[in-house]
């Protein structure tokens, strides 16, 4: 038997979802627009998802009964503000009663502040794609975290305000002159008495949505950090091991400078990086590279390589020497033994970049449910925990258990 394997004392274990993707019916958000337009690009609406905005006691409590000791979620910004400068106290209450059931159970709640969904009113104001409207955001920061933060653990500002443009380099994403004139999105504008409706991250991509979410970053981390309660605040990239193969070194490093390093200059001075990582991505001498022969691929047509998420751990830590947070891996299978074969192979790779000296504070694993995988649908599987859709029933999978006790002993 192999020897076992620690992970320093404190070391944050935790499942991670978002908002939209599994509290159901956020129909005052873009995204809700978006998936019921006509020519949307979604294969099927968000509905009810997986009603956890009614059944988060019971959600959290089945989370720490696993064994974990933290609880990734974020806050919905259209709920919290449904039109402009119009707070819920109702909807912050909420949140407020999800932290005060996350402490109850013992988890440290990592907050999102934004997981990619904004309030219509958002998008008929241009969304990212107008500089000003940073300062929208800071102002939900600023009011979120007056009524929150005493009670948050981490705080996430932006989740991924790189995806877009990572999805756009790799060809996933289309070009913002096709994204402009998309159907979709005019059908969105004309949906809500508008000329213009913009959502990230289907929106245009290059300058000047990049500085304005690096913007809403910085003026949103000030206003978390001089706002109520002490606790570190950060963001999180979608981060790729870019690998080069045959004369593929200058695209390699052409995309991992736009895709990464223009973000992590942004965040070098902050608490801590989120790193959110699935799979590599190779580029040869006549562009990027098809999935290697013999390498299989998960739901999402990722390759499967849980490998990749040491590399990007040492590439964040080693760009900006700030401490890192997993606040994301993890893979689309119905296989759920190969979900555990993926998680043991990324944690040990943890496991070396702790034994390096690098400053892991601890491991998310992406998703908490089976849940709401945008444009995709219900139908891939990222999941420790099962839903059946139609009652709601929760069923924890194998490595649901795998993980949880890994957690419970800080070892694997
Ligand atoms: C992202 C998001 C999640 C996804 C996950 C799986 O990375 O796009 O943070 O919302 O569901 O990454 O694709």
């Amino acid at each position: 038997m192999s020897e076992q394997l620690t992970f320093p004392q404190g070391f944050m274990w935790g499942v991670a979802g978002a908002g939209h993707q599994i509290e159901g019916n956020n129909v005052n958000s873009d995204s809700w627009l978006l998936e019921h337009v006509p020519g949307t690009t979604f294969s099927e609406p968000s509905g009810d998802a997986c009603d956890h905005y009614h059944r988060y006691p019971d959600d959290i409590a089945m989370v720490a009964a696993l064994g974990f000791n933290s609880y990734r979620f974020s806050l919905e910004w259209a709920r919290i503000e449904p039109e402009e400068g119009e707070f819920s106290t109702a909807a912050l209450e909420h949140y407020r009663r999800m932290l005060v059931v996350c402490h109850e159970n013992h988890l440290t709640p990592i907050v999102t502040y934004n997981h990619f969904t904004c309030p219509r009113w958002f998008g008929v104001k241009g969304g990212w794609e107008v500089s000003a409207n940073a300062e929208y955001f800071a102002r939900f920061c600023e009011r979120a975290t007056a009524h929150l933060g005493d009670l948050i653990g981490v705080a996430c500002t932006l989740n991924e305000p790189n995806l877009g443009i990572m999805l756009q380099s790799i060809g996933v994403f289309p070009s913002d002159e096709t994204v402009a004139k998309a159907p979709y999105r005019l059908a969105a504008a004309r949906a809500v008495g508008s000329d213009t409706f913009s959502s990230f991250p289907t929106c245009c991509q290059q300058l000047p949505v990049r500085d304005t979410l690096i913007k809403a970053h910085r003026l949103g981390y000030n206003a978390i950090k001089s706002g109520r309660g002490d606790f570190p605040v950060g963001i999180t990239l979608a981060m790729f091991d870019h690998q080069a193969v045959e004369g593929g070194e200058a695209l390699c490093d052409q995309i991992r400078q736009q895709v990464d390093d223009v973000f992590l200059d942004a965040v070098r001075n902050d608490d801590f990086i989120g790193v959110q990582n699935y799979t590599r991505m190779r580029y040869g001498s006549k562009g990027i590279l098809p999935p290697e022969a013999g390498v299989e691929l998960t739901q999402v047509h990722y390759e499967y390589w849980p490998e990749a998420l040491e590399a990007t751990i040492r590439y964040a830590a080693n760009y900006t020497g700030r401490p890192i947070l997993v606040t994301e891996n993890g893979v689309a299978t119905v296989d759920d033994s190969k979900r555990i074969e993926f998680v043991r192979r990324a944690l040990m790779g943890v496991e070396r970049c702790v034994q390096d000296g690098i400053a892991v504070k601890g491991y998310c694993y992406w998703s908490v449910f089976d849940n709401f995988e945008w444009g995709m649908g219900f139908q891939p599987t990222f999941g420790l925990i099962a839903v059946d859709l139609a009652t709601q029933v929760r069923t924890p999978k194998p490595s649901a258990a795998w993980l949880g006790n890994v957690a419970r002993t800080n070892a694997l």
